[in-house]
């Protein structure tokens, strides 16, 4: 069997991983399977819209819509058999509706069969990547439908916190309908490309919103490096309630929590700093996890991406999921009826476990989310107006393993002293561990917290543009180098783009799903440029 697959920053020559495998290891079948069920979320769309479904009647559907665009997230979910079965759930629920409605022409998204993994792979050449002949449709397609999958994530995760919003939805059907949709000219595309944009503004306000509302505000916080010598349990991926569920279930049995790669934000919430026993972050950015998994020892909790396949069965072992998490042989905790999950097995396991092996020692700072920042909003004001702060860069987004990414280390270290980081995602590893000191009090790298953070930099640049009376944000002295590598930092892109900011820089490579045709009229339109050598970029953003 063989695959197409471009969504990711790593895919293979930066223009498609074809082939058995792809270089996330996600293989030919799953790929393929993955392609089905996304093609089966399109099809039930276009049931929902071209039906006049009322949403109301069926209040589940979006979360399955929303999971089952997340399960096909890059590292997410690397089991065939889980992607099956929400495929053949998202089925039925679109054959139910359409049992309710007059008979009309659908869509072959909106018709084709399951009923066997044989039955599903059938369609799969129809439901690829390459079915649409035109390359800026297809590269206009699939931004979309990248968007959608990072706005689907973000949109779960305040589901999760009881946060929904009726219109999100709404469009959400709208938009991944459209993308079957023939009639839709390039121009259509293009405009609702930026439509993606502005909801995905709207999809990190309701996250940011859910996880306030639910565990306070991020505040300025210093996170333990170091171990201790109980057992302990490893918490990757980015879903709060997750880690609340388990911190609350983990109380008194003697097991300490630690964070991993996009967890450790979670320490900058009010509402986890009263659990004594949540210890630390271990470790750094998820391509790392191979040899910190093997060195943690104990079990390890995905709440989400990214998940890299494990090299050693006994890590494999210790090695948990749930949500839109999967890997074969890895145990998935599914939730209850009432949405809670049963962590038991971990606990137990992790009693059975030698204590982390210490990889670090020492602490970070982090919290500096927008009502921190803006708590601050007189200093930092005060530090631009009397030039203490020549710029700040927002450096956000994702990290990933290709050597070319030691620019953004690079770039943070050979940065004036006089200069701020502005970052979200797991981008930071590759600077929060630098002693880049600080601006009179403010440390030179602000850390928001996680990639749907980014949000947060938003308001930032939102509230300062008003602290100095301009009339566009990009007046300030803010400067965008940011690093990608999955969809959620494809949203997070297209909605900066929506609230109008401009010339951000996007590397290490930009997207291979850019059509040439697609790639300038991003650049003519945004001024969105890829990156070059750190001194070339200094020069073009610092102009000295
Ligand atoms: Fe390749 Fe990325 Fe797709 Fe994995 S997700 S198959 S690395 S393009
Ligand atoms: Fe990282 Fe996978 Fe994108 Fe949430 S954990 S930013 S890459």
């Amino acid at each position: 069997m063989d695959m197409f697959c471009y969504q990711c920053q790593e895919t293979a020559g930066g223009s498609g991983c074809c082939g058995a495998a792809g270089v996330c290891g996600k293989t030919a079948e799953v790929a393929a399977l993955q392609d089905v069920l996304v093609y089966a979320v399109k099809g039930l769309a276009e049931v929902v819209v071209k039906g006049k479904v009322s949403l109301a009647d069926f209040p589940d559907l979006p979360r399955e819509v929303l999971k089952s665009l997340f399960i096909t997230i890059t590292n997410a979910n690397f089991d065939g058999e889980a992607v099956m079965r929400q495929t053949e759930k998202l089925i039925a629920a679109r054959d139910a509706l359409k049992a309710k409605l007059p008979p009309r022409e659908w869509s072959h998204a909106a018709q084709f069969a399951g009923g066997s993994q044989q039955a599903l792979l059938a369609v799969r050449k129809e439901a690829g990547v390459l079915s649409a002949a035109d390359e800026d449709i297809r590269s206009l397609r699939e931004t979309i439908t990248y968007g959608l999958k990072g706005l689907a994530a973000y949109a779960q995760h305040a589901a999760n916190l009881g946060k929904e919003s009726p219109e999100l939805y709404a469009f959400l059907y709208e938009a991944l309908a459209a993308t079957l949709d023939d009639s839709r000219t390039k121009e259509d595309l293009i405009a609702l490309t930026l439509k993606t944009g502005e909801h995905g503004v709207q999809a990190m306000a309701l996250l940011d919103e859910a996880n306030t509302a639910a565990y306070g505000h991020p505040e300025i916080t210093k996170v333990n490096l170091g171990v201790r010598g109980n057992p302990g349990i490893l918490i990757s991926g980015h879903d709060l309630s997750d880690l609340e569920q388990l911190l609350e279930q983990t109380q008194g049995t003697g097991v300490d929590v630690y964070t991993h790669c996009e967890m450790l934000p979670a320490h900058y919430y009010p509402a986890f700093q009263k659990y004594p026993h949540f210890v630390g972050n271990y470790g750094n950015a998820w391509w790392q996890q191979a040899a910190e998994f093997e060195a943690f020892g104990g079990p390890v909790l995905f709440t989400t991406n990214c998940i890299v396949p494990p090299r050693k069965d006994e890590v494999r072992r210790r090695i948990f999921t749930c949500g839109a998490a999967g890997y074969p042989g890895c145990t998935h905790i599914e939730a209850g009826p009432d949405g809670k999950k049963d962590f038991s097995p971990l606990i137990a396991l992790a009693k059975s476990c030698p204590p982390p092996k210490e990889l670090e020692s020492g602490e970070i700072v982090g919290g500096f989310a927008h009502n921190q920042v803006l708590a601050l909003a007189d200093k930092v004001v005060e530090a631009v107006k009397s030039g203490a702060i020549r710029k700040f860069f927002v450096m956000a987004g994702c990290d990933g393993r290709q050597k070319s990414r030691g620019y953004y280390t690079e770039f943070a270290e050979k940065l004036p002293k006089d200069t701020v980081i502005l970052t979200a995602g797991c981008a930071k590893f590759r600077y929060n561990k630098l002693d880049l000191g600080d601006i009179g009090g403010i440390p030179r790298v602000l850390d928001a917290g996680q990639c749907n953070d980014s949000y947060s930099l938003a308001v930032i640049a939102l509230k300062l543009k008003e602290a100095f009376g301009l009339s566009d944000v990009n007046e300030l002295p803010i400067a965008y180098n940011i690093a990608w590598y999955e969809q959620k930092a494809v949203i997070v892109l297209l909605a900066l783009l929506s609230l109008g900011v401009k010339n951000i820089h996007l590397g290490p490579t930009l997207p291979g799903f850019l059509s040439p045709n697609v790639a300038k009229l991003l650049t003519e339109t945004f001024g969105i440029a890829g990156i070059g050598t750190v001194e070339e970029d200094m020069q073009q953003f610092l102009g000295a």
